[in-house]
């Protein structure tokens, strides 16, 4: 069965001339039916008035998680609550969750959406999925779970936990598809070689991992370690949850954004200005069907670029980068910025170490400090004290040549860093304490 396809190709003149549509609905909608809009827009002194073309959206206000918050809980809703069939929420390490409603035609749209991921990823009803992303009120375990079953492949719903036995119910039902982070799937590796299950004794094809950044070179060590395809999938509880974005497994190379559901945009974090297309900057989503939390302009804080060149795999919907890191996790130290992702880059890139590392950043004497400690392989902990060293040192210097910051550079013993079910805790930050 294939998904979409007509919504999937359509060309770029209807697909815009259709967002165009869904986008005037909204505007009414939102106008007459959330508060918190209204009173915006009235602020602003704007009516909803129709567009006449889609880049006219960069008059209209954006929307935060703080104004999300700030409506905490069902505030943001454009329906009655009883219209709400199911209400996820993502925790959030400070204040109040955030709270997403659903109505039953997000819901079934969002299985259709995350459909026509698996597809993208080339899965069939012929697939097993194996749905190790958390089920509750985080969206990866339901959003792939409903995905799955709209296809009418065979879901697992495992969900996050008991890892050794995973492995074990992978092996024996035989699953084909693995849906977790990133780093939980390096966890399911790691724990299949201890109990001494063999990778190739496992049936997996294909990997759909998301839910937190990760770099090409740690997609190219989960490929070879499962021998699988390794997939990209991008979302967010606000704008729906996983299904948002999702990489085609034809080119592998960047992310579709469903843009018949999704309108997105480039901004300077900065200027809040629309940057042109193709350059690099904070993607924005504008919702153009939800129903009972509509959002207009929501600033994901997720940085990326747009691209327009028309895939291989003949899907018109314009591709998002790898997402490389949020703004709010970009690190400052001494002045230079950041991204966890390109410190990821340079380990994986270096002979011996394992892909689990945390930064630790402090601050002493009124100087930012950064610690990175990553784990080595086996062979190389048992391997003179001076060996270490010198990768230590080796390391520090990429980094000080690559990124302009000073690093610490710590080798921690095999296992020495806690492994995840979920997101991976990568950044300590004691400055914020
Ligand atoms: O993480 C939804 C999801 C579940 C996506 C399963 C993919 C798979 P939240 O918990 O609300 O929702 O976190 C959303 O996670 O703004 C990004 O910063 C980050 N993120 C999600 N997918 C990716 C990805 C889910 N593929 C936040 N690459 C987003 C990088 C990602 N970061």
């Amino acid at each position: 069965m294939v998904f979409d396809v007509q919504k999937e190709t359509l060309p770029r003149d209807e697909l815009e001339t259709l967002q165009l549509k869904r986008l005037n609905y909204l505007l009414h909608k939102i106008y007459h039916n959330v508060p918190f809009y209204h009173q915006k827009f009235k602020e602003l002194g704007i009516e909803p008035d129709r567009l006449q073309a889609i880049s006219d959206i960069k008059h209209l206000p954006f929307t935060e998680k703080q104004d999300l918050r700030n409506n905490y809980p069902f505030g943001m809703f454009a329906v009655p609550r009883e219209s709400v069939v199911r209400i996820h929420a993502s925790s959030g390490t400070t204040g109040k969750a955030t709270v997403v409603g659903y109505t039953q035609r997000d819901v079934e749209i969002w299985a259709g959406l995350m459909a026509r991921s698996f597809e993208a990823a080339g899965a069939t009803r012929a697939d097993i999925v194996h749905n190790a992303y958390g089920y509750g009120l985080f969206t990866g375990g339901l959003g792939a779970h409903y995905g799955a079953e709209a296809l009418g492949a065979t879901i697992l719903p495992v969900s996050g936990g008991a890892t050794k036995r995973q492995v074990m119910l992978m092996r024996d039902f035989g699953s084909t598809i693995l849906c977790c982070t990133p780093s939980y799937s390096l966890h399911l590796y790691e724990t299949a070689l201890a109990a001494g299950i063999s990778i190739s004794d496992l049936k997996l094809r294909v990997g759909i991992f998301g839910a937190e950044p990760w770099t090409e070179e740690m997609r190219q060590d989960i490929q070879n370690k499962f021998g699988i395809k390794a997939l990209d999938i991008y979302g967010l509880s606000e704008i729906m949850g996983p299904g948002v974005a999702m990489e085609c497994i034809a080119a592998q190379e960047g992310l579709h954004i469903w843009e018949d559901h999704f309108l997105p945009e480039i901004i300077d974090p900065e200027s809040e200005e629309p940057l042109a297309l193709g350059e690099k900057g904070e993607l924005v989503i504008t919702t153009l069907t939800k129903e009972a939390q509509p959002l207009l302009r929501y600033r994901t804080r997720d940085i990326t670029r747009l691209n327009p060149i028309p895939c291989r795999c003949g899907r018109t919907h314009y591709r998002i980068e790898r997402i490389t890191g949020r703004s709010d996790d970009m690190l400052i130290i001494r002045g230079v910025n950041v991204f966890p992702s390109q410190i990821e880059s340079i380990l994986l890139e270096t002979e011996g170490l394992s892909p689990h590392y945390q930064l630790v950043i402090d601050r002493e004497g009124g100087m930012d400090t950064l610690e990175v400690r990553v784990e080595v392989h086996e062979s190389m902990f048992s391997d003179e004290i001076k060996h270490l060293q010198r990768l230590e040192k080796k390391i520090q210097n990429h980094i000080k040549e690559f990124l302009g910051v000073t690093a610490k550079v710590t080798m921690v013993e095999p296992m020495g860093i806690a492994r995840s079910e979920g997101k991976a805790q990568r950044i300590i930050d004691h400055r914020k304490q």
